[in-house]
């Protein structure tokens, strides 16, 4: 049994504080905090010159006097709804890339000096840059993923102001790169929080069930504390008070406080049983709560074992989008209502594909027992060979695993989607996955990958997998489109599937478009009933792939996707959903779900 690499946690709190004041906060919905939330005031930036006039921007400039001449006025400015993307709000800013200058102006309820403050963001896309009080906090890289700075030093009890001017420009050198099938959600797409925390305070947890430990009667659970502060406390203790246990941990000189702790009768998570627990850590002046499952995941041979027993992953894929709101996801509700549909699909399982999906998501798989596939941005056209891409895939990486190591549904980190071969991309991905498992060996690690192309006019009809990424993969995981993208539905009748490794197949990607409403015989392309040929022919041939341990057809809701113009039928939507952007379930949503039911 491999020890959990909290150590590695530990550099990178370190690494984060050194440069500048950007730190990781995790567990933040559980957290004192202040919502920013609401109408923003806004100031165009299209040249993204970050000035106006000569004068920046973010400094929140207004003239001194009436000869004073100053460019910009977030005061007599148009406002934006936070968190959502601006692309919606707006006719004019459909399409629009460019900067957006953000300000709130907030007062601090019970301000005090003995606290710190922390202005926190769950997600802006692409590039964040942060001031308060005319002084700038942090600059921020990577769409999907949390950030924070604090601001304690700049703070007042009144009339403080907030500015976030973020870039959301696509370029070859980002993850993703430049063109993806979903649509770019710009600004200030999730939560932002102030959070206040005492001047020593508990920065993150890190909690997991001791594999080793599986079978026996008292098994046990293995995690570390992350404090911040300059004066640490002798311990902390860490409670659960459902299963009577509270333990003092020693805190080290680096405010790290490592633990194992005895947990007679623990209960497993479970999609059945998605037992949480409440955990209570008191540090000093700081306590936190959370709830946390514990579960094991491995695979053995060609099979997935959730604690220790063989699973199906009963899967569909997702975006992160509520298409009724036609906006990205941020909240509860957006959160609940695809899970609800999901659930009645008979689905236990889900890929969030292809970027970290908003927190309340994982919450809620945490609490309805459904596994999740969580992935990285590394999609299409990515340049593999440059050293500065590597830097903001770990980056985006380790954030997210911050953000979610505790959550028990999360079980697989997929490290990319349907990339070629080639020697920069299988040594950068072969580096990401090992160290993904250096922080994180908790979980299985994947990759959407492809067939040989060369097999596709192979005589036998056999799919050959060599994919030399395979090897550093838990799981062996791709996609495929036989009927949708070259031959037809009927072709799947003669197809087979070789894996040259040992290790368990997901099927992480199929499907085709159908306009729900559209009607026509099965060879009918866009008419629903293609889309349920479509997929019969599709399950019936992969439920035949050896090592078959899940699927994730390709997906729940049409998607908003400017790769899809085709007028009368796209219009802007990707329509290889099994429900529309208006919420109708297509025929085929039934076809799955009577698939799923006698699996
Ligand atoms: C894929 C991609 C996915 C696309 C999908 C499609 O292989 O992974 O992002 O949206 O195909 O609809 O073509």
């Amino acid at each position: 049994m491999k020890k959990i690499h909290f150590l590695s946690f530990l550099l990178l709190c370190i690494a984060s504080t050194v440069c500048g004041q950007e730190i990781f906060i995790g567990n933040a919905p559980f957290r004192t905090s202040t919502s920013l939330n609401g109408k923003w005031e806004y100031v165009l930036d299209p040249f993204r010159t970050e000035q106006m006039g000569g004068k920046s921007i973010y400094r929140n400039a207004t003239p001194q006097n009436k000869t004073d001449r100053v460019e910009y006025s977030f005061n007599a400015a148009q406002t934006l709804w936070v968190p959502g993307s601006w692309n919606t709000q707006k006719p004019e800013l459909t399409y629009y890339e460019g900067n957006i200058w953000y300000r709130r102006k907030f007062d601090v309820d019970k301000y005090s000096t003995d606290k710190r403050y922390f202005v926190y963001v769950g997600a802006a896309n692409y590039i964040a840059k942060v001031s308060v009080n005319s002084e700038s906090v942090g600059r921020h890289e990577g769409g999907f993923t949390p950030f924070c700075f604090e601001v304690t030093h700049l703070l007042q009890e009144k009339d403080n102001y907030l500015i976030i001017g973020v870039n959301a420009a696509r370029r070859a050198d980002n993850i993703p790169a430049e063109v993806a099938d979903w649509f770019n959600h710009s600004g200030i797409t999730r939560d932002v929080l102030l959070i206040e925390t005492p001047k020593t305070f508990i920065s993150n947890h890190f909690m997991a069930l001791d594999k080793s430990t599986l079978g026996d009667k008292t098994r046990r659970i293995k995690g570390n504390i992350v404090l911040n502060g300059k004066k640490m406390p002798q311990n902390v203790q860490i409670q659960i008070p459902e299963l009577k246990t509270k333990k003092q941990i020693p805190v080290a000189s680096d405010g790290t406080a490592h633990f194992t702790l005895e947990a007679p009768k623990l209960k497993l998570w479970s999609p059945e049983t998605p037992k949480l627990y409440r955990i209570c850590i008191i540090a000093g002046e700081d306590s936190l709560n959370d709830e946390i499952g514990f579960r094991s995941i491995e695979t053995r041979g060609k099979q997935i074992l959730l604690n220790g027993k063989p699973i199906f992953l009963k899967g569909i894929c997702l975006h992160d989008e509520n298409p009724l709101r036609r906006d990205r996801a941020h909240s509860a509700d957006d959160a609940a209502l695809v899970l609800g549909w999901a659930k009645e699909l008979g689905c236990n399982f889900l890929r969030l594909a292809h970027y970290p999906h908003q927190e309340n998501i994982v919450r809620m798989a945490d609490k309805e027992g459904i596994l999740l596939w969580e992935e990285l941005p590394l999609y299409w056209g990515i340049q593999w060979q440059n050293p500065v891409v590597l830097k903001k895939a770990k980056q985006q990486y380790s954030e997210l695993i911050q953000r979610d190591f505790n959550r028990a549904s999360s079980i697989i980190w997929s490290i990319a989607n349907e990339t070629a071969i080639s020697p920069s991309r299988n040594a950068f991905l072969a580096e990401l996955a090992s160290y993904v498992r250096s922080l994180d060996n908790t979980r299985l690690i994947s990759a959407a990958c492809k067939k040989d192309q060369e097999a596709d006019g192979h005589p036998d009809n056999v799919y050959t997998y060599n994919d030399p990424l395979m090897e550093h993969l838990d799981i062996i995981s791709f996609n495929e489109y036989l009927g949708w993208y070259g031959g037809s539905p009927s072709e799947c009748r003669n197809k087979s599937f070789k894996m040259g490794l040992e290790k368990p197949v997901i099927v992480s990607e199929f499907g085709g478009g159908a306009m729900q409403g559209m009607h026509g015989d099965s060879l009918t392309r866009w008419s629903e009933e293609f889309q349920v040929y479509l997929y019969e022919e599709s399950l019936r041939m992969f439920d035949q792939i050896d090592g078959l341990a899940g699927m994730a057809p390709w997906i729940l809701v049409d998607f908003m996707s400017p790769l899809r113009q085709l007028h009368g039928i796209q219009d802007g939507w990707n329509r290889k959903g099994l429900i529309s952007e208006k919420g109708a379930k297509k025929k085929a949503f039934y076809t799955l779900k009577k698939f799923y039911e006698n699996k």
